[in-house]
């Protein structure tokens, strides 16, 4: 028999991100009673929770400080926990490797025995990630090998093999792995590629910015939408048994691709020449529009993932809703009619 959502309580770490957003407005509209960590900030860290109609409740706590998180384990007495609370951002993780594996590595496995010790009982979602394939070859499922070339890549693959796949065998923990390949929406972070390129071309469309400036243009991606992955974070925890699952659209494009498809909406007509480092983007006015600055470019890079999501479709019964087109048709239809606010 399904046990009823409502009234199951909920701890969402990485609240304040994109898909801590998203997963929050499920769980409330099910039912859940949820709680979110949330770290010190000194912005406005709950920015993408104002225009909830009903709230989560905060929680002070920082993956780095386990006794925060204890505190906070206390106080939610969760039945699932979401572990979405990470450094994101692959290109920084470059840059700094030692924070990266303090959150993305350490942090998980002190949420991990917090949570076990209060409650062996409790469910945990982890956020893994395509990153973890690296340079495999695409396809890639649940059976692909592993090969991390980032930072972040390589923390995350620590995490799930130690605390997921081992806390799992070793104390027959309910742990899970979602291996979610790029998702993105209007609320994503804006020095991700997409959401870079969609706040740019509509600067560019209302005359506040000349042109944007990126790295790899050949890096493919497979991209959905952020409302649809949340989905399948909360079914790997309604089976009978804790399994790992690719999440995926099965469907890949370059990074010159999202840039063509966003500039079509906003009726740019883009010139595409030169190559390398030397390519540009000129509109009809002959004027630049993208250029390539190596700035931008990583020192290792994942070329290309494409995710087969058919075990989650099997069991699930989950597969993606937004097509390509409508995903980067929301992004930048929401990022023009924020812009164009601005500027009346
Ligand atoms: P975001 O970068 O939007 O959100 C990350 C969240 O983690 C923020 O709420 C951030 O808080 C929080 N956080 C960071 N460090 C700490 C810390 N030390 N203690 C507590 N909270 C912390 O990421 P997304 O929403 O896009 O992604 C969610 C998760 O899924 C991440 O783990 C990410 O690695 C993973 N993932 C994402 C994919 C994607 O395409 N979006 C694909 C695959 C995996 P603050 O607001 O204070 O910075
Ligand atoms: P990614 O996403 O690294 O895949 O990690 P990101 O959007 O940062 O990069 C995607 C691809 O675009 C190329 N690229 C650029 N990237 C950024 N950020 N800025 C640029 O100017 C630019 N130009 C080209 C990148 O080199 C890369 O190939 C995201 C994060 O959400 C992770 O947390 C998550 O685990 C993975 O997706 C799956």
């Amino acid at each position: 028999m399904k046990v009823s959502p409502k009234g199951r309580r909920a701890l969402i770490t990485g609240i304040t991100g994109q898909d801590g957003s998203y997963l929050t407005e499920l769980l409330l509209s099910k039912g859940y009673e949820v709680y979110g960590l949330v770290r010190r900030s000194s912005n406005d860290p709950l920015v993408r929770l104002h225009n909830l109609k009903s709230k989560p409740h905060i929680v002070y706590g920082n993956l780095r400080d386990m006794a925060s998180l204890e505190r906070a384990i206390k106080e939610a007495r969760p039945d699932e926990i979401y572990n979405l609370a990470a450094q994101s951002d692959v290109g920084i993780s470059f840059k700094c490797p030692e924070e990266t594996e303090e959150i993305n590595y350490y942090g998980v496995g002190r949420l991990v025995n917090a949570a076990m010790r209060f409650n062996p009982k409790v469910r945990i979602y982890q956020a893994s990630t395509s990153e973890m394939f690296g340079k495999t070859k695409p396809p890639q499922n649940e059976e692909s090998p592993f090969l991390p070339v980032s930072p972040y890549g390589v923390a995350k693959l620590k995490a799930h093999e130690d605390f997921v796949v081992g806390y799992r065998e070793k104390h027959g923990l309910y742990i899970c792995s979602g291996f979610l390949f790029n998702h993105e929406s209007p609320r994503r972070g804006e020095h991700f590629v997409t959401r870079k390129i969609s706040i740019s071309l509509v600067k560019v469309k209302l005359g506040l910015q000349d042109r944007v400036e990126l790295g790899n243009l050949d890096a493919k991606r497979d991209w959905g939408y952020a409302g649809d992955y949340v989905e399948a974070m909360w079914k790997m925890h309604q089976q009978k048994k804790p399994q790992d699952y690719v999440v995926a659209t099965g469907e890949s494009h370059t990074v010159r691709d999202f840039v063509n498809e966003a500039a079509a909406i906003l009726a740019i007509k883009l010139h595409w020449s030169g190559q390398g480092l030397r390519e540009v983007a000129k509109n009809e006015k002959r004027k630049t529009i993208v250029r390539v600055n190596k700035m931008f470019y990583r020192p290792t890079e994942v070329d290309y993932l494409l995710g087969d999501c058919r075990k989650a479709a099997k069991d699930l019964k989950w597969g993606p809703q937004l097509s390509f087109a409508k995903l980067v048709r929301l992004m930048v239809e929401s990022d023009l009619a924020a812009l164009s606010r601005g500027i009346k």
